[in-house]
């Protein structure tokens, strides 16, 4: 079966602006056809034509996930076991390339996150619990993946800003850094401006950044929680400080549980991206 690209993941795969594409095809340098709705589609050899006489350069996977593949029925396992063998052997580039790809061929963010990531990353888990992956190679594989999922985060940056900053970090001890750089690419897909605290952060820094920079949105991750005590005791202190600015607190992750207590201390408590997003949807409407 032949598959067609749309503008935008041809904007996308030559990293360039949809405006751009759309100029150059009524120009006639790059070849589409048009849907009896008037929407241009466009032959993977087209692209790769316009692309060799114009000097672009395409990432090596940007073809190799069809969006047949991301109808119906996702194969997230497939896609899981390929991204898994990614972050094990290959470098940063790669696999930046294969979640480019992904991307290109329909994948919302959300689901690249909940459904992907978040499965890889249980594997390598997994396999350093069984002691067949050492520290040092889950050191590297989320390295990898870390560093992959910054360079995406230019690709997918929403240029039409929605004027809302998020405000994203972790509380000291926690240094589960992955799950903070997939929220702040998450929330930046979605128009937000995002200033990322980081891991590690001593509840009066996180304060003061708050009071800082008066977000619209404070987000707290949470993977790991040692002493459950003091987590929900700092979690109250920066509440009281995100109330007093008007923002909404919302806290995530496997650290936390959805007890009466963490409805206290948040606005929202949500395991995943997809509720985060719903949330957002209702709470900051367009
Ligand atoms: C990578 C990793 C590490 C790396 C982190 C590297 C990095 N740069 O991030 C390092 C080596 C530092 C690490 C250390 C430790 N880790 Co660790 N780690 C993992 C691993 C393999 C992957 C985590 C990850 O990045 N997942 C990908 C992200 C995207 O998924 P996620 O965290 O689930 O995030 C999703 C949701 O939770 C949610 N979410 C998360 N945050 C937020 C925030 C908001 C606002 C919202 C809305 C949603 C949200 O949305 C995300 C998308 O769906 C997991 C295994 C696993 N099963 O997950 C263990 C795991 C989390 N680690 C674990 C442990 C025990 C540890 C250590 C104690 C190990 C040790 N003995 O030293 C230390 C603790 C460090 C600390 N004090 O924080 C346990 C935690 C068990 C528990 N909950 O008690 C796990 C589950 C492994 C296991 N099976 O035992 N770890």
């Amino acid at each position: 079966m032949e598959v067609f690209y749309t503008s935008k993941q041809v904007a996308g795969i030559l990293g360039i602006n949809e405006s751009s594409v759309k100029r150059w095809t009524n120009s006639g340098m790059l070849k589409c056809f048009k849907t009896p709705g008037g929407h241009r589609k466009f032959k993977k050899n087209d692209v790769l034509d316009f692309a060799a006489r114009y000097s672009f350069k395409i990432p090596e996977n940007v073809f190799s996930v069809t969006p047949a593949e991301t109808n119906a029925d996702l194969n997230i396992d497939k896609i899981s076991g390929v991204m898994l063998k990614k972050l094990l052997y290959d470098n940063e580039d790669e696999i930046f390339d294969y979640l480019n790809s992904l991307i290109l061929s329909g994948f919302t963010v959300t689901d690249l996150f909940d459904k992907v990531i978040v499965r890889v990353m249980e594997k390598i888990g997994t396999l350093w619990k069984n002691s067949e992956l050492g520290i040092e190679g889950e050191h590297i594989a989320s390295g990898r993946l870390t560093k992959a999922i910054i360079m995406l985060q230019s690709k997918i940056d929403n240029n039409r800003k929605n004027g809302l900053t998020a405000f994203c970090g972790c509380f000291e001890g926690e240094h589960h850094e992955l799950p903070l750089i997939s929220l702040s690419t998450l929330l930046k897909s979605q128009g937000w401006k995002v200033i990322n605290a980081g891991t590690n952060l001593p509840v009066n820094s996180f304060i003061s950044g708050v009071r800082k920079y008066n977000p619209d949105l404070v987000c707290l991750s949470s993977t790991f929680t040692e002493d459950t005590e003091n987590f929900y005791r700092e979690s109250g202190l920066l509440y009281e400080a995100v109330k007093e600015i008007n923002s909404k607190l919302i806290t995530g992750g496997n650290g936390i549980s959805l007890d009466d207590t963490a409805a206290k201390i948040c606005d929202y408590h949500t395991a995943d991206f997809k509720s985060l997003i719903s949330y957002l949807k209702i709470n900051f409407p367009a």
